[in-house]
């Protein structure tokens, strides 16, 4: 009997691009769940879209001197087609900037401050004098209360997943200054979340809720029991969405209440599209509810959107959250800042139309219960000895020698041996042992079970021969070639979930759209035939092809460039010197100037004797670049010159100022001048 589901999948904030951590941990395992579902024959809402607030959001456009509206549609953009290109099938993305989601997530505030569901509070909050600005959520650093982290955020912590007040924070810097915060009253709006916990500790611990996975009931079971506590569900920020009540001017909604309102938003939209009701998928005690996240989400996902929706009252409750672990990549944590990640663009310049490819690697070593690794080593295994070996040999062979023997025609079968019996029983035993895995969350193993059916087909020709029973029993390889051929379109079938483009192109290549009987999930199993005799298929297409190690060097050599450019930049990285004031900066005197004569300083490896024009006048400088510039080589340079630098004298040389140097990766000394390619005035004050 069909059922109704609604599918979520974490919104990605759009702060970047997505990489493979993404995929693995939420996206590709929501997308097998939600095609499988489909293929069942349920009502299914895949529902999506892009997490626009958040102070991820307002740090990026900081540091890219543009506006956060900027940084949410450039990032939007690119997040959604690689979900496009990924073939991950959302029937709504959305996007929490939206005018519905604003309204939803508005209304679904008022109507919790109308039932008086909020503790109104003026408290003490972090804030930075300097920067003039509350210090919240990512604004804020410190010692994670809870595990000891020191990087941990004012509203979570990364490491051990908790979610905390700012002022929970240990020895707390502000992300924008580095100064240590200070105190100051604001009112925010608190969600009482001690409230919930009857409420929490009845569904979840004693429920059924047994069967959520280890790691998630895990985390939180140690929430519940460490007792839960009134969470700030407004900030003062001025990017997000506006507290829409009187007396919060100036405050918007926190990041975390709005964000999961975004499934909400983006279901109605989608059934405004659809001419459907929206309510439906949320309110309908039948519907079946599923939030897919990676681990650093459980707390919000498991112990505050379910509070939002009970004391809403009107809504269901997820059914099941099954987040996964965290991906790493050759052994380091995937890290945007560090650019150590596999971005889904750049991917596909490298493997064009592969897509299945990765979707299949990053599923068959899925981090579901532990953190796991990528390396592109197995990913070339995965690809080599399973995609092309097995799967892709597999249906070369049967439709190549489909359409030698028979012109592409699915031959007439003769009388079945116990090996084609058992072949086949055993074909049809797939669809139950991949749904049992599926409806586990196992996708791994489900992936794995797949691969299985392709091994059976790849064993059944390689024991039967066809190829030389063609030679002496014509009736026998008709039935071993129609045996196969049985196999091949049920491998059409079932990888749909897994390998979306590899399907889609195996029925194209069987013409499976030709046939009378459209071929379910069920029908595997159910029907004695997937592909008649007589029905006509289509010419050999290669599905996969083998992946050199070239290829795989070319993307170690990517990652081993950024390991160097980390390095360099964490070692050259020194902590920041003590806080000056803007007067102590007045003082200094930075001028154009340009090197108009130089000679090497006798008897010394590192020192040039310069004479530079300052634009005031001409003087002599003694600068230690000797060993990354020879005397002619510098001669005519623009420069950035210290000028009222207290004249000091080396080896007996009167040096009147410093020029400016920094250096590269490599630790070669650089000149930091003016960028502008011809040259400028010298004297022209730096300031
Ligand atoms: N934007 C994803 C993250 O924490 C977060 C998910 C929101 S789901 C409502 O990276
Ligand atoms: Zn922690």
């Amino acid at each position: 009997m069909p059922k109704r589901y609604t599918i979520t999948a974490a919104l990605p904030y759009t702060n970047g691009p997505i990489h493979i951590g993404h995929l693995a941990g939420v996206y590709v395992p929501a997308d097998i769940y939600a095609r499988y579902l489909r293929l069942k024959g349920n009502d299914v809402a895949f529902i999506c879209g892009s997490d626009e607030h958040g102070v991820p959001i307002t740090i990026k456009a900081k540091k890219e001197g543009v506006t956060p509206q900027d940084i949410v549609d450039k990032y939007h953009a690119i997040i959604k087609s690689s979900f496009e290109e990924f073939g991950i099938s959302f029937d709504n993305y959305s996007r929490t900037t939206s005018k519905i989601h604003h309204k939803t997530a508005s209304e679904f505030f008022k109507t919790l401050y109308e039932k008086h569901e909020f503790v109104e509070e003026v408290s003490e909050q972090l804030y930075d004098a300097e920067a003039k600005q509350f210090l919240a959520d990512r604004f804020v650093i410190g010692t994670c209360p809870k595990c000891g982290y020191e990087e941990a955020y004012g509203d979570q912590c990364e490491n051990c997943g908790t979610s905390h007040n700012a002022t929970d924070l240990i020895n707390p810097k502000s992300a924008i200054t580095g100064n240590t915060p200070t105190l100051k009253e604001t009112k925010h709006w608190f969600l009482p979340l001690n409230k919930y916990q009857d409420f929490l500790q009845e569904w979840i611990l004693k429920g059924h809720k047994k069967d959520w996975k280890p790691n998630v009931y895990g985390q939180v079971k140690s929430w519940i029991d460490d007792g839960l506590r009134p969470r700030a569900v407004t900030r003062d920020l001025d990017w997000g969405i506006p507290v829409p009540i009187e007396g919060a001017e100036g405050k918007v909604l926190y990041v975390w209440f709005d964000a999961p309102i975004g499934y909400i938003s983006s279901t109605k939209e989608w059934a405004e599209r659809e001419g459907k009701n929206w309510e439906d998928y949320w309110k309908n005690k039948d519907t079946t509810l599923i939030h897919f996240i990676g681990k650093d989400n459980i707390v919000f996902h498991c112990i505050i959107f379910p509070a939002m929706l009970k004391a809403e009252g009107s809504y269901i409750l997820p059914e099941n959250v099954p987040a996964n672990e965290f991906l790493n990549l050759e052994g380091n944590k995937l890290s945007t800042s560090k650019n150590w990640a596999v971005w889904l663009p750049d991917y596909l310049k490298e493997f064009p139309n592969q897509q299945d490819v990765l979707r299949y690697a990053l599923t068959a070593n899925a981090p579901e219960t532990k953190d796991n690794d990528f390396t592109w080593k197995d990913f070339q295994a995965r690809n080599n000895n399973e995609l092309v070996a097995i799967f892709g040999n597999f249906i070369n062979r049967v439709v190549v020698l489909t359409n030698k023997y028979y012109n592409g025609v699915v031959p007439e079968p003769s009388k079945f041996s116990e090996t084609d019996n058992a072949a086949l029983n055993e074909m049809k035993a797939y669809p139950a042992v991949i749904s049992s895995a599926i409806e586990r969350f196992r996708f791994r193993e489900a992936s794995q079970e797949l691969m299985n059916l392709a091994r059976l087909g790849n064993k059944y020709l390689a024991d039967e021969e066809p190829w030389k029973t063609v030679k002496t029993d014509e009736e026998r390889t008709k039935t071993i070639m129609y045996v196969a051929l049985q196999i091949a379109s049920a491998l059409s079938i079932l990888s749909e979930p897994f390998l979306p483009f590899t399907s889609k192109k195996l029925k194209g290549i069987l013409k499976s759209s030709e046939l009378k009987t459209e071929l379910t999930w069920d029908a595997v199993e159910a029907n004695n035939v997937l592909l008649p005799a007589h029905h006509t298929i289509g010419k050999a297409e290669l599905l996969f092809t083998k992946i050199e190690d070239s290829a795989i060097q070319l993307q170690l050599d990517k990652l081993e460039a950024s390991k160097k450019a980390n390095e360099a930049a964490q070692s050259t990285v020194e902590p920041q010197k003590a806080q000056i004031n803007f007067d102590d900066f007045t003082k200094l005197d930075l001028r154009v100037g340009t090197i108009l004569e130089a000679e090497k300083m006798p008897k010394t490896k590192k020192l040039l004797v310069l004479k530079v024009d300052t634009g005031i006048d001409v003087r002599t400088i003694v600068s230690g670049i000797a060993e990354t510039f020879s005397a002619e080589e510098v001669v005519g340079k623009q420069v950035t010159v210290l000028v009222n630098l207290a004249p000091r004298k080396l080896r007996g040389v009167e040096s009147q100022g410093m020029i400016l140097m920094t250096e590269d990766e490599q630790g070669k000394l650089v000149f930091v001048n003016p960028d502008k390619a011809d040259q400028v005035a010298n004297g022209l004050k730096i300031s």
